[in-house]
């Protein structure tokens, strides 16, 4: 029974607007001023965000597409025929295009994403493009509880999908419920395939978070663009520079907002100072040694099976079963 669009159901679990305001005003409250890295994805952030990925400096997309080509056999002799594809915050076409198209006989893709929208416009996509795929779409905060099982999942091995090193957004103990969570959709024998990438050298990590083309630059800034236009701010973008740092002691590299002279804004009728020097702190975007990747698994209930990296060893792919 194909819905309009070619999806087999859209379940909308109606997850509460992202709070970009409370966040906002919250973060910059602090002591070291933050903002969730989350805030960044508007339009242009987006669009931005893909322009990264076709940076020089950064490899992180570039390698997981060359390392999905290379094992794309092994997955489907782990995965077997019939398996079905749970993809939380369903992002890139060409990494699900790849795993979908090296699995042997797919029955089924759940794409789930807070973005209703863009879940829906990519789900319908996904459907045109594998004909006879049963296409599924979930609008809902993965970071919160989902009822796996009140929704209607074909049967098949159930294969979590998770690539880009999103889980580096989150702090340690976020990146351990998150792996608990995704856990608990699983059955005996079910697994999940996550992208994270891997500590290297302080030089290659900042200049894939700064680079040369100055995108990674502008994708933080935009941030302050999108405060002042949604949030009623007249922040002087230009009296911010981006700074991107490898915090080696915990194992991440932080995006900031550096304010360049002392100056004062307002968001919101709020009113905030910073001196110069002084920064907003964006992202954390931690790294993984695959001992400490296995140690955080396991840490959430679930072992390595296998693991594949590039020859450089810059990113490495995880098969975890419960
Ligand atoms: C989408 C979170 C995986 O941390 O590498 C890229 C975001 N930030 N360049 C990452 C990002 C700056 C990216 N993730």
């Amino acid at each position: 029974s194909k819905k309009a669009g070619g999806l087999s159901f859209f379940e909308d679990l109606h997850p509460p607007k992202s709070r970009f305001l409370e966040d906002v005003l919250t973060g910059l409250a602090k002591p070291q001023k933050s903002i969730p890295p989350k805030h960044f994805y508007d339009a242009r952030g987006s669009a931005l965000f893909d322009d990264i990925t076709g940076t020089d400096d950064y490899y992180v997309t570039r390698t997981e597409l060359g390392i999905l080509d290379t094992i794309a056999g092994d997955i489907a002799e782990m995965a077997g025929p019939g398996a079905v594809v749970i993809e939380p915050g369903s992002g890139s076409s060409v990494k699900i295009d790849k795993l979908l198209t090296a699995l042997d006989q797919p029955a089924g893709y759940i794409g789930l994403d807070i973005s209703r929208d863009h879940l829906v416009a990519a789900c319908e996509d996904l459907a045109a493009r594998f004909d006879g795929l049963s296409v599924g779409a979930v609008c809902a905060d993965f970071t919160q509880p989902v009822p796996i099982d009140d929704l209607p999942i074909p049967d098949g091995k159930r294969l979590v999908f998770f690539p880009g090193s999103t889980i580096g957004n989150f702090e340690p103990a976020g990146s351990k419920s998150l792996l608990e969570r995704f856990r608990g959709w699983l059955r005996a024998g079910d697994a999940i395939l996550i992208g994270a990438d891997r500590v290297k050298s302080a030089e290659v990590l900042e200049t894939a978070y700064d680079d040369t083309q100055g995108v990674t630059a502008a994708f933080n800034l935009n941030l302050l663009t999108r405060i002042n236009r949604e949030l009623n701010g007249d922040i002087d973008i230009d009296a911010f520079s981006h700074r991107a740092v490898w915090n080696s002691e915990l194992a991440r590299v932080e995006m900031h907002l550096v304010a360049e002279h002392d100056l004062t804004f307002t968001v919101s009728g709020k009113t905030f100072a910073m001196k110069m020097g002084e920064t907003i702190h964006t992202e954390n975007s931690h790294k993984f040694t695959i001992d400490r990747f296995g140690a955080l698994a396991a840490s959430a209930g679930l072992t390595v099976k296998a693991h594949w990296s590039d020859e450089r060893g810059y990113f490495t792919l995880y098969w975890l079963e419960r």
